[in-house]
């Protein structure tokens, strides 16, 4: 019997070491992955409120540790400390008692409390569009996004459809492998572009169904609904100037996966000098192309 004994305790010891190595083998891999998107963790971000969104994840997710390591290590203590082969007997006179009833009501009102006031903080800055320096109106359609510059870049507007690379690869029996695809699903043929440093604002609406505007790097996600104009806006951080992709995060119909986003975030220098670009595009279009006929210029008596 005391062999028994001691063997079931060697197995619980056992059994012990491995959670806890699973819970520290999570714990660093979490901690690992606190400035990239590893896959296990979500990605901080490129804008000023994806780096807050992300810190409140964290912030929340070490309460919740906090909770579980003092709930189950109460739990696991007391099945070992008070199990019967060790003597324990069952107190069968204790049913109720107010005072832990007020305890365990309390501690997690004031756990909600303090996790609620950084989130409403977050959420009233997400929502707060005002003083933005660039305004882009974007249109869902199916299955492409237009984007219409307002303020500086007023009267610049296009349409961003899927690259041709992706759209042929996605053809049924079109022969082409997906992997060999560069940002399969994931390019566009024109990019939105903005600036860095620049608090941006979209104007978001649908000319058709419901679609969503989404880059996870900017902690950026909206719906785009018909006879509605919703407002997001995000601030990429000087120097993380780059691609970033996305995808229309609503189940918009048959081609709902192949109308991805894509942000060419540019420093304002370089913003500016595409801005000129565009504009002069524009002027030329809007030129007149064609020489009037030789007849109209030697009309007689003009
Ligand atoms: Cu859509």
């Amino acid at each position: 019997m005391n062999s028994l004994c001691k063997s079931l305790s060697s197995m619980q010891a056992g059994a012990i070491r491995q959670v806890a190595l699973g819970i520290g083998s999570f714990l660093l891999a979490t901690g690992a992955g606190a400035n990239t998107s590893n896959g296990i963790n979500l990605p901080v971000g490129v804008t000023e409120f994806s780096r807050e969104i992300y810190d409140l994840h964290m912030e929340v997710f070490w309460i919740c540790v906090g909770i579980a390591v003092v709930v189950f290590g109460a739990m696991i203590f007391s099945l070992v400390k008070f199990r019967r082969s060790q003597g324990a007997v069952a107190d069968t006179q204790m049913v109720h008692s107010t005072k832990v009833e007020i305890i365990w009501t309390i501690i997690p009102v004031i756990i909600l409390v303090v996790m609620a006031i950084p989130a409403a903080e977050a959420i009233l800055k997400i929502e707060d569009t005002r003083n933005s320096e660039l305004s882009i109106r974007v249109t869902g359609y199916q299955w492409k996004w237009q984007y219409q510059y307002m303020d500086a870049g007023e009267g610049i507007e296009f349409f961003s459809t899927l690259a041709e690379s992706s759209n042929f690869a996605r053809q049924l029996k079109s022969g082409i492998d997906p992997n060999t695809v560069r940002n399969y699903l994931l390019e566009v043929d024109h990019p939105l572009v903005v600036p860095s440093g620049t608090k941006v604002r979209l104007l978001l609406t649908s000319q058709d169904v419901i679609h969503a505007w989404w880059v996870p790097d900017f902690g950026a996600k909206r719906t785009a609904i018909p006879g509605f104009v919703n407002e997001l806006w995000f601030k990429v951080i000087p120097g993380k100037e780059g691609i970033y992709r996305g995808q229309c995060v609503a189940l918009c119909g048959r081609d709902h996966g192949f109308m991805p986003v894509v942000v060419d975030v540019r420093t304002p220098e370089e913003f500016k000098k595409w801005l000129g670009e565009q504009k002069a595009a524009l002027k030329q279009a809007a030129a007149p192309t064609a020489e009037p006929p030789k007849s109209a210029q030697l009309l007689p008596g003009t």
